[in-house]
């Protein structure tokens, strides 16, 4: 049980993580580390300014940590077991709900002790979150791993504004069908005041289930009219249904993308990768939807044919390990190693491979120094919620080079339209979009850019959390710059 002290927080972000890690120092002593991410700074402003609370989990198993103040935001660590770990999180979470909301790409595992695990923890949660909330206080719930807190809190705290973001897919009727507890999740979901997807074709998925398994009475506007966020009747309530596309903190990409470190530091990657003419680069964490296979699929095929030239060109795949203790996870990442190495065997040569292959997290420096080195960025997930990757590479191209080969099935897509759009389940229209990059004349290269720069610098991660934090809680003063965003 939480104790408070206090009259609580005003504003709540209830997320899986805490956005800092617990580090263990040489000595054997541990800390708090920030673990920076677009998502913390786009809502420090309103934390910070709103004596804020963020209760998430610390990345460690069966640890009991106290809650601390970091510099006005209280952090507060969720308790998770080592069973716990495996069922809510690793099982529930990334083996059920995540390839379930990825159309299926490996077959979801439908098992009774997770679920049950996920109900048990989604209630520690809302538990938590509701002994922090000050009275009529504003919690905003993030993504797949919490969707039955929205309903936990509200049983407990009707005077509290609830918000929850889906940061993936939500999938089409016919899948999500597939869930033997869906009826819990949708009506988890429901306990919430706004409820915003990365797309509007995830806002319009959820308003034909709430029709279709509850027998609710979606909006006829908001079925129908794409542009508008919709609502439904529920619990006497009118719950409001929107598409929130997610971005990044653009500015402090395009800063560190101009300091001079960072370009010599490119310039360095570049010239011990053998100066290639043209350089590809793959940002992603190993994750089966990234389509890291079907990239390189595509440039084994451009060079066994002759089209691209072997001592021309170079590519940089970096993968984030990623839930390194699910099934799939290890099977993919031996999969895609072997096709690096028989690329790098068929047509590399000594000290001059084609592919560099990292399997490591990047600090930000470093990333952003291989943004700019690289010449074509290739993104090609078989279904991703936004892919926020795209638009890192665009935000450090001031000076309008660099090509973007996006998939079409990255909700990024939508807004990217200067990129090269490619169908990842089409080897062949991935080869000629690579063929196409790697080739394209100057003067295209930077129209397209522009397009896409001036989007991604005007639509950064501070217009997603105002807009959506403006319709949660239309009575809060409106700040400068504020405008709604629906698409
Ligand atoms: P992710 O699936 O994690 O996010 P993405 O949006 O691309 O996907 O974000 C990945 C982040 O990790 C980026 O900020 C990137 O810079 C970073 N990253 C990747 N590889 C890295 C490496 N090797 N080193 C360091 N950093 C690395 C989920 C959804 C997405 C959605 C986001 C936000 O799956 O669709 O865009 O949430 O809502």
């Amino acid at each position: 049980m939480v104790v408070m002290t206090g009259r609580g927080a005003d504003f709540l972000v209830v997320a899986n993580r805490l956005p800092v890690d617990l580090e263990r120092l040489d000595d054997g002593t541990e800390r708090w580390r920030p673990s920076p991410g677009g998502l913390v700074s786009a809502l420090e402003p309103f934390l910070r300014g709103r004596n804020g609370a963020w209760v998430g989990w610390s990345g460690r198993a069966d640890k009991d940590l106290e809650s601390f103040d970091d510099g006005g935001l209280l952090m507060h660590p969720v308790r998770l077991s080592a069973a716990e770990v495996r069922d809510y999180y690793e099982g529930f979470s990334n083996a059920t709900l995540w390839p379930l909301y990825h159309d299926v790409i490996v077959p979801p595992v439908f098992e009774r002790s997770w679920w049950e695990s996920y109900v048990k923890v989604n209630q520690r949660f809302a538990d938590t979150a509701a002994s922090l909330a000050a009275k009529g206080a504003t919690v905003w719930v993030q993504d797949y791993q919490l969707q039955l807190v929205p309903a936990m809190l509200r049983a407990q705290r009707p005077d509290l504004r609830i918000g929850f973001f889906l940061h993936i897919p939500f999938p089409p009727v016919e899948l999500f069908m597939q869930l033997p507890w869906r009826s819990e999740v949708v009506r988890g979901l429901l306990g919430a005041d706004v409820i915003g997807f990365q797309l509007p074709q995830g806002a319009q998925n959820f308003l034909w289930l709430t029709r279709r398994l509850l027998g609710l009475e979606p909006t006829r506007a908001a079925v129908r009219a794409r542009s508008r966020p919709g609502s439904v009747p529920f619990d006497g309530r009118q719950v409001q249904v929107g598409a929130f596309p997610i971005s990044i903190d653009a500015a402090s990409f395009d800063e560190l993308a101009r300091s001079p470190e960072t370009s010599e530091r490119a310039q360095l990657l570049r010239s011990e990768m053998g100066d290639p003419h043209r350089l590809l680069l793959g940002v992603d964490r190993l994750d089966y939807t990234k389509g890291i296979d079907v990239r390189l699929r595509a440039l084994r095929e451009l060079l066994a044919s002759g089209r691209v030239d072997p001592e021309s060109v170079a590519m940089v795949q970096l993968a984030t390990p990623s839930r390194e203790r699910v099934d799939q996870y290890q099977a993919m990442r031996r999969s895609i190693e072997e096709q690096v190495g028989r690329l790098n065997g068929e047509f590399g040569r000594v000290g001059r491979p084609i592919v560099h292959y990292l399997h490591q997290s990047m600090d930000r420096d470093e990333l952003v120094a291989m943004y700019r080195a690289a010449d074509v960025m290739v993104v090609t997930p078989l279904r991703d919620g936004m892919n926020l990757v795209c638009k890192e590479f665009i935000a450090t191209r001031r000076g309008l080079d660099g090509v973007l080969v996006l998939s079409e099935f990255a909700g990024a897509a939508s807004e990217l339209s200067g990129s090269l759009l490619v169908n990842p389940y089409d080897l062949d229209g991935v080869a000629q979009a690579l063929e196409r990059a790697l080739t394209m004349d100057p003067a295209e290269e930077r129209t397209r850019m522009r397009t896409l720069h001036r989007q991604v610098m005007t639509h950064d991660v501070g217009r997603w959390a105002r807009s959506f934090l403006d319709f949660l809680d239309p009575d809060e003063e409106p700040k400068p710059g504020d405008e709604a965003v629906f698409q």
